[in-house]
């Protein structure tokens, strides 16, 4: 395995690099995965040969990145196993998905209608909500989590009535690194008549996704943490919902014909998505996927595995540190206090080894706030991290500690 991984590992142009005269570790794969170099070549190929606008011109650039472009939905939605390009909308990441329903799907909702969440949502899955709540006066709830970090089902059980109109939950906590049971939490949110949207920020990069077996309404994901660019992300919504929805923004590109006295919308996916889009990130995108599927993604998710295990072990030895979230269901993201040492200064001190992690609060206040600290450090992996980097971890901590305990 660990030959296939320095194979891999090749393809990342960033990972060869030297931090504070050290090579770089790098673990913050959860704030933003490293794109290989075929996704780098497809965004300069676009822009050097293809770059137009796209639905628009009569010319031969414009037609062909329109069919680049309305490939890359194809892949996505290939990807996600959809059953139509109708059921994929580009937006500009997981926020603007989960934005874009709770601003369309929610219209709907008022006083008396209730919106179910956890309590280890990430805010772009706290917010919106809670807007909407303002503007309709429906009701946010909220399923406690337990102290591993686990969702408190049996309470999921008792807040699930049929005034729950939508449950919005997160497929694998950024914060804890907790994967949820959405199968149960969406078989039985459908038999009260709710529909749920799943929070896939940091589920894709990590195994596949098949909307259908999954029968999600809605499920939303960023590029940039599934080895793409920034500012691209989709928001797959089952096509009978979507059709029902009104449009979020308005402008060009969403209409199919406007006068002054009114407006006929777009058909899908083009009525969720006014102006010019992000040609060349969803191009970025579908490279990403398409470098994704040449791999064995089961044989590396047995090897991010071995990661968490190493992790574990390793974490058991050092008695300072304080895991935050020890689900039995976990994805390779691996927070942590080192009790008596500011998660910034870990941070920090990390850095200047060439470890790069992430601390502070993960936009997951309310969750920090339950296991009593004002954030952690957070080292998330991803398929191309190695055993020897999370040694690299732990010998960043022994010196760290020297420092701040
Ligand atoms: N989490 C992290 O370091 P955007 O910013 O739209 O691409 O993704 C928002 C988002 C939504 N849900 C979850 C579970 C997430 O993890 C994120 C982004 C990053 O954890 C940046 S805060």
């Amino acid at each position: 395995m660990s030959d296939l991984i320095h194979t891999l590992r090749a393809d990342f142009p960033a990972l060869a690099q030297q931090v504070n005269g050290k090579p770089l570790v790098y673990l913050d794969n959860g704030a933003t995965t490293h794109k290989p170099q075929a996704v780098i070549d497809a965004i300069s190929q676009f822009y050097a040969q293809d770059n137009s606008n796209v639905h628009r011109g009569a010319h031969t650039l414009s037609d062909r990145a329109t069919q680049a472009f309305e490939q890359a939905r194809e892949t996505v939605r290939d990807f996600l196993n959809a059953g139509s390009t109708k059921e994929i909308i580009w937006t500009r990441g997981t926020t603007e998905a989960i934005n874009l329903v709770a601003h369309s799907f929610g219209a709907q909702l008022q006083a008396g209608d209730q919106i179910l969440i956890s309590a280890m949502e990430h805010h772009a899955n706290i917010v919106p909500w809670q807007m909407l709540c303002e503007r309709s006066g429906a009701e946010l709830k909220v399923i406690p989590v337990t102290e591993r970090g686990e969702l408190d089902m049996p309470a999921f059980d008792e807040l699930l009535t049929d005034k729950v109109k939508l449950v919005g939950v997160v497929h694998v906590s950024n914060a804890l690194g907790t994967i949820n049971p959405i199968e149960d939490i969406i078989a039985k949110a459908h038999a009260v008549g709710a529909k749920v949207l799943i929070d896939g920020a940091q589920s894709v990069a990590h195994w596949d996704i098949d909307v259908r077996a999954l029968d999600a309404d809605f499920f939303a994901f960023s590029g940039h943490k599934l080895f793409g660019p920034t500012g691209i992300g989709v928001l797959y919504g089952k096509q009978a919902l979507l059709e029902a929805m009104p449009p979020y923004q308005t402008g060009g590109e969403m209409i199919e014909h406007v006068s002054f006295s009114s407006t006929r919308f777009n058909g899908l996916p083009f009525k969720f998505e006014s102006g010019t889009p992000n040609i060349a990130g969803a191009i970025g995108l579908a490279a990403a996927i398409r470098y994704l599927n040449q791999l064995d993604r089961d044989a590396l998710l047995q090897h991010e595995y071995a990661l968490l295990a190493r992790l574990r072990e390793r974490a058991s030895d050092m008695p300072e540190l304080r895991l935050i979230g020890d689900a039995e269901h976990k994805a390779s993201i691996f927070g942590f206090v080192l009790n008596g040492a500011h998660p910034a200064d870990v941070g920090t001190l990390l850095d200047q080894q060439g470890i790069a992690v992430r601390t502070g609060h993960h936009c997951a206040m309310p969750i920090m706030e339950q296991f009593g600290v004002p954030g952690s450090v957070r080292a998330s992996f991803s398929f191309y991290n190695t055993l020897d980097e999370v040694d690299a971890l732990f010998t960043g901590l022994e010196k760290a500690k020297l420092f701040l305990l």
